[in-house]
Parts: structure tokens; C-alpha cells; sequence
């Protein structure tokens, strides 16, 4: 029997809540026709000039900026450590219920996104199981639906939602991602866990520890280069399982003895796992919450190989935690 004709489904997509209207120099879109980007003086490329400028302008309009954001968020509301497909749909989440908040994503790599820019061993295409294309229809993102009796949808290419997401993200004024950032370690308090937990004292994280990720790579074979602190009442750590600094959090925890060991990621069973992450994102210390595959470190959950539904719904639930367990 033929398959169902695949269907394109092109969601609407909404205007963001405190979305930044972003200044365009986009040529006006008129009547469905994109107008030649006029760049003035006739449009004659021989006389083409742009205006004078120092060098010095361009240096200060950066490290002007870059400060005043390390000032700015050096007190988050949340801070969300890895950029990856998890991390990036807890940023768009949390950022869109609660334009209130200071959202610092953190990300070691150059380029955010983690393993979302490919569908799985080099493949363009990306499957989500539903009910995930909820999440791609509030983005924006256009996927292919077989119909009803398809389990999941598809992407035409990764790097389409992964961008899309990412631009999204960055869209929203309360977000300031620091990428090519490591966190390094994690802000601590000692609290009296009381009878209710257990006599005794227990950890609570109270922000993040971090420096330039080249300097982080390298602190073994260069003096110390002391780090830098973010404070934040909420971390989400979402840094996958794999990859140089992955599952970061998780195993400070076991390092610091806040949990006792980890429990390893298990292998590849697509139906226990995406289950399983989504399910199970949630505070792992006070003032922790782990998402995504760094979460199946800490409980030992199955992979789920080249699927991404987990990923985006456990970054949503991680961003109603975040709300709810801790009243930001
Ligand atoms: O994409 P990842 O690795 O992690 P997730 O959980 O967002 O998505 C996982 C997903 O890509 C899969 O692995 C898929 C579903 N496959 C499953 C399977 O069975 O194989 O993103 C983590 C991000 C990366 O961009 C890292 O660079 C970053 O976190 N990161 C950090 N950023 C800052 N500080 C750190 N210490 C750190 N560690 C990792």
C-alpha cells in the first residue's frame, strides 16, 4: 500500500513575547518580491565605498558590549550550561514563559547546538517523535508528516531546526549566551539538610565557575588562569554525554561525593530512552536540574541514537522545573 503522501506542514510562526524587534537592514519584502538591497550611490559597484571608520571603533563597540553583559549577568536568574538541542529548547521555553527572567546560556564550544546539526552519522535529515513537532510548530520549524499512523515527523535537514531554534533563542532580550565559555566547575553552599532530608549537611549550587573553554582545555600545561563567576539561584545543565567537557555537572557531583556515583549511560534502546529522559529531568541537587543526555549519565538511562524529541521536551520540562521547584 502506498504510503500516506507526505505532508510539509508550514507552522505559523508566532511572535515571540519580548522578542527584541531586531533592527533590519532587510530590504522591504513588497508584494511577495525581495528588492535588490539598494546600497546607495546609484547602486554602481566601481563607485562602491563603505563610510571611514577606526579600528579602535570596532574594538571598543565589542568589548563595551562583552562587559557590560559579564556585568549584567554576573547575577542570572537561571543560568543553562551547554547549548545543545536541550539546552537550547530550555533557553526558548524559559526565555518565552518568563521574559522577566536573566537567562545566561553557556556554551564551551564556538558554535552552540551540540550534536543537532546533523540527523545521526552524517545524515542531513532529523526525526522527531511526536508529540515533539508541538515544539517544532511553536518554533517555526517546517517538518514532513507522513499522517496519523507515523510515530514521529521529519525535518528536512537538522541544521534547518537547530538553527532555527538557536536564532529564536537569541532573539529574546533576556538571553545572553556566552559561547566558547566553560563552565569548570560549580558554586556551592553547605546547607543543614534538617530531619525532613536526613541529618547532616547537603550541597546546594549556587551558580557557575567559568572561563575562557581554551584556557579550560589547557590549564594543565599553563600557569593557572584563575576563572570567572556567574551566581544563579537555578542551574540547568544540559552537557550531553560525550564530547570533551560532557556530563560535566554530573560528574563534579560524584567528585564532590553530592551524589555517590554515576550511573552510566546504558545502551542504545530508542523506546526506554526517550521515555526515560523525558520523564526523569528534574533537580538533582538543590538548586540542579539535568536534562537531556547528560541525564542519562547520572541514571543510567539507555541512549536513544539519532532521535530528538527527548531532547527538546526534556528541555521544556527542565524550564517548567526551573519555574516551578524554585518560584523565580
Ligand atoms: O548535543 P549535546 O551533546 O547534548 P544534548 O543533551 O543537548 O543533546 C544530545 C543529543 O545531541 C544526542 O546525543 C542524540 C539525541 N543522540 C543520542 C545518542 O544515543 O547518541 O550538547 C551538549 C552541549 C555541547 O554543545 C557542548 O559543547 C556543551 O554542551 N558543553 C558545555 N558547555 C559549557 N561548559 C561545559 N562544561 C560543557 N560541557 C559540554
Amino acid at each position: 500500500m502506498a504510503p500516506a503522501a507526505t505532508q510539509v506542514v508550514q507552522p505559523v510562526i508566532l511572535p515571540h513575547k519580548g522578542a527584541a524587534a531586531a533592527a533590519t537592514t532587510e530590504a522591504p519584502i513588497e508584494d511577495g518580491a525581495v528588492k535588490r538591497v539598494d546600497v546607495g550611490k546609484g547602486h554602481s559597484w566601481e563607485s562602491f565605498a563603505f563610510q571611514p571608520i577606526r579600528e579602535s571603533q570596532v574594538s571598543r563597540t565589542m568589548t563595551r558590549r562583552y562587559f557590560a553583559d559579564l556585568d549584567k549577568y554576573a547575577e542570572s536568574d537561571v543560568v543553562i550550561v551547554g547549548a545543545g538541542s536541550c539546552g537550547l529548547s530550555a533557553a526558548y521555553s524559559l526565555a518565552k514563559q518568563r521574559p522577566d527572567l536573566k537567562i545566561a546560556l553557556i556554551e564551551a564550544g564556538v558554535a552552540p547546538g551540540g550534536g543537532a546539526w546533523l540527523g545521526g552519522q552524517l545524515f542531513s535529515a532529523m526525526v522527531m517523535r511526536k508529540p515533539a513537532d508541538k515544539f517544532l510548530t511553536d518554533l517555526g520549524v517546517p517538518f514532513e508528516d507522513e499522517g496519523e499512523s507515523s510515530p514521529f515527523v521529519v525535518v528536512k535537514h537538522a541544521a534547518l531546526f537547530t538553527s532555527t531554534l538557536l536564532s529564536r533563542v537569541l532573539s529574546f532580550p533576556n538571553v545572553k549566551l556566552f559561547n566558547a565559555t566553560a563552565v569548570e566547575d560549580l558554586i556551592t553552599r553547605r546547607y543543614d539538610q534538617g530531619e525532613a532530608e536526613g541529618e547532616g549537611f547537603g550541597i546546594r549550587v549556587a551558580g557557575v565557575v567559568t572561563n575562557w573553554t581554551l584556557v579550560s582545555m589547557h590549564h594543565d600545561d599553563q600557569s593557572c588562569m584563575d576563572p570567572n563567576t556567574i551566581n544563579a539561584p537555578v542551574i540547568i545543565s544540559t552537557t550531553g554525554h560525550d564530547g570533551p567537557f560532557g556530563a560535566f555537572s554530573a560528574k563534579r557531583l560524584v567528585s564532590m561525593q553530592a551524589i555517590e556515583r554515576l550511573g552510566g549511560m546504558r545502551g542504545l534502546d530508542m523506546n526506554s530512552a526517550e521515555d526515560a529522559i523525558v520523564k526523569r529531568t528534574r533537580e538533582i541537587v538543590p538548586g540542579l536540574i539535568i536534562g537531556g543526555m547528560e541525564l542519562s549519565e547520572v541514571d543510567g538511562a539507555n541512549r536513544m541514537g539519532p532521535t530528538f524529541g527527548a531532547m527538546v521536551l526534556s528541555g521544556v520540562k527542565a524550564a517548567e522545573e526551573a519555574i516551578a521547584v524554585y518560584d523565580i
